[in-house]
């Protein structure tokens, strides 16, 4: 079987770059076998996360969240791999911290700070639709 080559939009969120984990995460996506592709440190807007996070609109954690996020720089990389949409997803862990596997970045690196939201280090692309718009947005 082969399988055709993805690339998948990962953010290191304000929390993971303010704790000095960037290049812990981009070692274990390298380790892995995955390419970068492009990197470049922003300090997003409301308007690009507005953009980013349209699916979450609403829900309790929506406005804690994007304040979140612009509470730092983030650091957005284009990745490639087969595969690679889904396998940053298993590298990086669930979304909640507190029960992200040990092993995960989450579950390695993450824990409950007793927030309005999670702060849980990454952001990776969740399927082949969300990647081509994320990546279109943060690396336009
Ligand atoms: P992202 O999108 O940041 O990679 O995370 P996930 O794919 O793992 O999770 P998500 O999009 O469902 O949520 C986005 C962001 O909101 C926080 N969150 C989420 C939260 O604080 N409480 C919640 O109940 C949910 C679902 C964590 C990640």
């Amino acid at each position: 079987m082969t399988t055709a080559i993805e690339e998948t939009l990962v953010l290191v969120k304000p929390d993971g770059v303010a704790r000095n984990l960037t290049g812990e995460i981009l070692r274990r996506i390298e380790a892995k076998g995955y390419s970068l592709i492009d990197i470049r440190m922003v300090q997003p807007d409301r308007e690009i996360l507005a953009k980013h996070y349209a699916e979450h609109e609403g829900k309790p954690f929506y406005e804690p969240l994007v304040e979140f996020m612009q509470s730092g720089p983030v650091v957005a990389m284009r990745v490639a791999g087969n595969r690679v949409i889904e396998g940053f997803r298993v590298l990086a862990g669930t979304t909640d911290p507190t029960t992200a596997a040990p092993g995960t970045i989450r579950g390695d690196f993450g824990r409950d700070w007793g927030l309005k939201v999670q702060q849980n280090l990454v952001h990776g692309s969740d399927s082949v639709e969300s990647s081509a718009r994320e990546l279109a947005l943060w690396f336009a």
